[in-house]
């Protein structure tokens, strides 16, 4: 299949060289105006190998299969915004970051555009041209809404954080053929015909790692130390609680000990807001206990513990940007 990658971060650059080691035609489009980019790919069994991208070719983006836009949340709609003129109309555009809230801004660009979301766990750690694939983890991807459901019910929260309906041009039973064709390349990729509770649970775990981490500057796997434990059980409560007024119940228990599960497994890593908030970067802060504190105003939760990482995160990133 023809692929467009939109951003070469560390996940864009990770799915660009895996389908590129399995034949597919991967094109990249980046904000760097260079006509071809290269990644010296570390794979998890240690092999290297060089794989380069054309990068920017408009006629590419016309022809592609499938775009998949793997940029930060808070620049996924001027991605999507710079890449439209040269998108067909039938097209799946896959979307792809962490946290939730970028969709009612790319629906309202691209309303008939087939809108998907991929929630990954997949790692990767990019350093310059090099790319370590540094875990694996499943990848779950299934339909987004179209703008003609999402704004009725939902549009009270600020910056187009709405929450997420179905497809309204498409069953959303309906398996794109890229699905397939994903599922071979990444080894563990599920269709999920119902994708907003696989966010929700991707958003538990964000909600809990990626700002405790960035705030404390330690690893992942330093969080298991008995003195996070407390916030950790406070911050799944109340994910747990928005989670199940959003309709999507999910057992705080349940979400806690999957939150502890990803810190064993991730124990090495390092967040990507850590690495943000290392590299004085913006981070997807408003798009995850941001995201969780919006719904949460919305049906009158209280989230204090969630409130109040969203706000560290918040001046920290002030104090730099
Ligand atoms: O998704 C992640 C991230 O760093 O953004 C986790 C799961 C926390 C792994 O580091």
């Amino acid at each position: 299949m023809k692929f467009t990658i939109v951003g070469a971060g560390a996940i864009g650059s990770l799915f660009a060289c895996i389908l590129q080691s399995q034949h597919h035609q991967v094109h990249c489009w980046t904000r760097s105006r260079r006509a071809q980019i290269q990644r010296e790919f570390h794979d998890r069994h240690g092999q290297l190998q060089t794989f380069t991208f054309t990068n920017r070719k408009t006629e590419l983006i016309a022809q592609s299969d499938a775009v998949i836009v793997c940029v930060k949340a808070f620049q996924t709609a001027a991605a999507v915004a710079d890449i439209a003129p040269y998108l067909d109309a039938q097209t799946p555009l896959i979307l792809c970051h962490n946290g939730i809230g970028t969709h009612s801004a790319v629906m309202q660009q691209r309303p008939e555009q087939p809108l998907l979301f991929a929630s990954t766990s997949q790692a990767a750690l990019k350093q310059g041209e090099t790319l370590y694939h540094t875990g694996v983890g499943p990848t779950f991807i299934g339909w987004l809404s179209h703008a003609s459901h999402s704004s009725a019910s939902h549009n009270h929260a600020p910056n187009n954080l709405a929450s997420p309906n179905h497809a309204s041009h498409t069953d959303a039973t309906d398996e794109p053929s890229v699905i397939s064709t994903l599922r071979d390349a990444l080894n563990d990729a599920h269709f999920e015909p119902d994708i907003l509770p696989k966010l929700w649970e991707k958003l538990a775990i964000n909600c809990a790692i990626n700002p405790l981490t960035a705030l404390h500057n330690i690893s992942n796997g330093q969080l298991a130390a008995p003195l996070y434990q407390e916030t950790l059980k406070a911050l799944c409560d109340e994910v747990s609680l928005v989670a199940t007024a959003e309709g999507y119940p999910m057992a705080a228990e349940a979400l806690l000990t999957r939150v502890k599960a990803v810190i064993q497994a991730t124990a090495a890593n390092h967040s990507s807001m850590h690495q943000d908030i290392h590299h004085q970067r913006r981070t997807e802060i408003d798009y995850i206990s941001g995201y969780l504190v919006q719904r949460a105003y919305i049906h009158h939760i209280e989230v204090p513990a969630n409130h109040t990482l969203w706000q560290a995160i918040t001046q920290r990133e002030q104090s730099y940007v």
